[in-house]
């Protein structure tokens, strides 16, 4: 990519990695007070650490990475830059969201806004908390909008052509993102900044978390898109290998766009206020979003298997041997992928009705989110930044380098593997998620799960030392590493496919969410508005 596009992709991706570094350090903190292993100093507390390494990972980390990501890949795939406009508005959203990343920051810090990354009432910030947040998404949308104007652009130039495969991904997961971001912006502006302003004296508390996982759920796939972009697109080149389908690919993520949005009910099945009936149907649907996870999963083993065996790989298992297991950009994403089979499992049993009972609010669930976004998805980022940094400065990924990104991932992987299998088992027995160390007045039951909480602990320590190496190696490939040139990895289809082009007709798909959202959300909604749902304070104020 041209040299502005560079910059810009290169100020998003290092924000991102900053916001990463300081949440792994919280990360580790909190595991080692859980753990009974520290304690902390007067001046902070367990929340307050716990929301700064939630909001700067799974928020900040994230949303600045899969821009910096898919700004540069859609320049890639349309010529090499991104026209002026596209740029501007590019900036113009680093700026939002940058100013926005700081005023939540500094809240966090003052301990202002201790109320962990979902920041649903009743807990309250203040109002420079909701406000900074309000940015940062506002600012996320102008990334949004400078995809979709290069996305115009190429359309314009090249009518009748079907789009490049990175481009038609990267404006679904942003298609996705601009609706999915509405109802929290309005939980935020309608609800919680007059709230925290002392405008309003109460608030409607099942209404302020159903806006939220409306968005909530949404969120967890504008993450996984991004990590899916790269599995289709840019690892089956890493490997040498082709795109295994194009229609599939396409109708995966119109799949993940259409039925991610009726599902937020899921993380509310223990809640009062909504009727089973409807959360019945948010259940089946949730069953459908797995769906484009399995042909995912098949398109993936596809490429790998036919690639393995075009390089040689004879009988049922040769074709494994014949991947690179040495290069960082096939093996982060690769172990990603693998922690994605457990993780989706966990999804299913979260998903499932009555099993919801057994896991909600106990770190299970933690475990979950750790194996899909902290593992999957963050494996596969930093497989990605590997080669992406080196593209963007003009620099290459020597060998001492790729030798130390391999051990970055094993440190990561060790690390996650036990903690979250920790996580995993001490939910079963019943621990609760989001709670400072304690032994419930020692507590036999509560005594045995020390030793598991020891090894989560342990776990962060080896996830704090993984993240420190990841950071070395990423400064090194932005000022030291040896200037030469590295490839995009960008693959093909192997062959001409005939994808059908009602793939592509936006407003039959966005019509079609919309429906979707209507029937999934209109009546429940319109119940918290006009009914006072159990648990909610008795005045309605607006
Ligand atoms: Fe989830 C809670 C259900 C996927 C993240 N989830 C969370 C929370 C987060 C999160 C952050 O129904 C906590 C929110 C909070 O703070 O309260 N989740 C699901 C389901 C899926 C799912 C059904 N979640 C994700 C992804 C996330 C994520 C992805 C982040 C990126 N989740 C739930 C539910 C809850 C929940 C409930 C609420 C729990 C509660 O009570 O609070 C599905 O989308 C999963 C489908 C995935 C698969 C796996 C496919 C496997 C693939 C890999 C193939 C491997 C290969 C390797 C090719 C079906 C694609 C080759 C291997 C060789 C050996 C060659």
């Amino acid at each position: 990519v041209d040299r502005p596009t560079a910059r810009l992709s290169l100020a998003y991706v290092w924000v991102a990695y900053a916001a990463f570094g300081l949440a792994a350090l919280a990360g580790m903190l909190q595991g080692m007070v859980r753990g009974g292993l520290v304690e902390l100093p007067s001046w902070t507390n367990y929340y307050q650490i716990l929301t700064a390494h939630g909001v700067l990972m799974a928020l900040i980390f994230t949303t600045y990475f899969i821009i910096g990501f898919l700004l540069s890949g859609v320049a890639k795939t349309t010529g090499g830059s991104l026209h002026g406009t596209a740029r501007g508005l590019g900036w113009t959203g680093w700026v939002l969201m940058t100013v926005g990343t700081a005023m939540a920051v500094v809240t966090i810090v003052t301990n202002d806004a201790s109320v962990l990354y979902t920041f649903y009432a009743p807990l309250k910030a203040s109002p420079y908390f909701y406000i900074g947040a309000a940015l940062l998404v506002v600012g996320s949308w102008f990334g949004g909008f400078a995809i979709f104007s290069s996305y115009r652009k190429w359309r314009r130039e090249n009518r009748g052509k079907l789009s490049p495969l990175f481009v038609y991904m990267s404006v679904t997961t942003f298609v996705l993102w601009l609706i999915a971001t509405v109802p929290v912006a309005v939980e935020v502006l309608f609800q919680l900044i007059p709230w925290s302003l002392g405008w309003t004296p109460s608030i409607n508390v099942m209404l302020s978390r159903t806006l939220f996982w409306f968005f909530g759920h949404p969120l967890v796939y504008f993450w996984l898109m991004p990590a899916y972009i790269a599995w289709y697109v840019c690892v089956p080149r890493v490997i040498g290998g082709h795109v295994f389908s194009d229609s599939l690919a396409r109708l995966a993520f119109i799949s993940l766009l259409l039925f991610s949005m009726p599902v937020g009910f899921h993380h509310q099945l223990m809640e009062p206020g909504i009727s089973a009936g409807w959360k019945m149907i948010h259940v089946i649907l949730t069953l459908i979003v797995v769906v484009p996870s399995l042909m995912t999963a098949f398109s993936m083993f596809a490429t790998f298997e036919t690639t393995g065996r075009k390089k040689g790989g004879v009988g049922l298992f040769g074709w494994f041997k014949k991947l690179p297991w040495s290069d960082v950009r096939f093996f982060a994403p690769f172990v990603g992928m693998l922690f994605f089979i457990p993780a989706g499992a966990g999804g299913i049993i979260n998903a499932s009705n009555q099993m919801n009972a057994v896991v909600h609010n106990t770190i299970f669930v933690t475990g979950h989110f750790h194996i899909t976004v902290g593992a999957a998805v963050a494996l596969t980022f930093f497989g990605v930044s590997y080669w992406l940094i080196p593209v963007l400065t003009g620099r290459t990924l020597t060998r001492t380098a790729n030798r130390m990104g391999m051990v970055q991932t094993v440190f990561w992987s060790v690390g996650m593997f036990l903690m979250s299998f920790a996580m995993h088992y001490l939910g079963l027995q019943g621990t609760p998620r989001r709670t400072d160390y304690t032994t419930y007045m020692d507590h036999p039951l509560a005594l045995g799960w020390m030793d598991y909480q020891r090894v989560m602990a342990f776990g962060g320590g080896l996830l704090f030392v993984a993240a420190v190496l990841l950071i070395l190696i990423l400064g090194y490939l932005t000022f030291y590493a040896p200037k030469g040139k590295t490839e995009y990895p960008i693959a093909e289809t192997e062959a001409e496919q005939h994808t059908p082009r009602i793939l592509e007709r936006w407003p039959v798909w966005v019509g079609v969410l919309l429906f979707l959202i209507v029937m999934a959300y209109g009546i429940p909604i319109a119940d918290q508005l006009t009914h006072n749902p159990p648990g909610s304070p008795p005045i309605r104020t607006w």
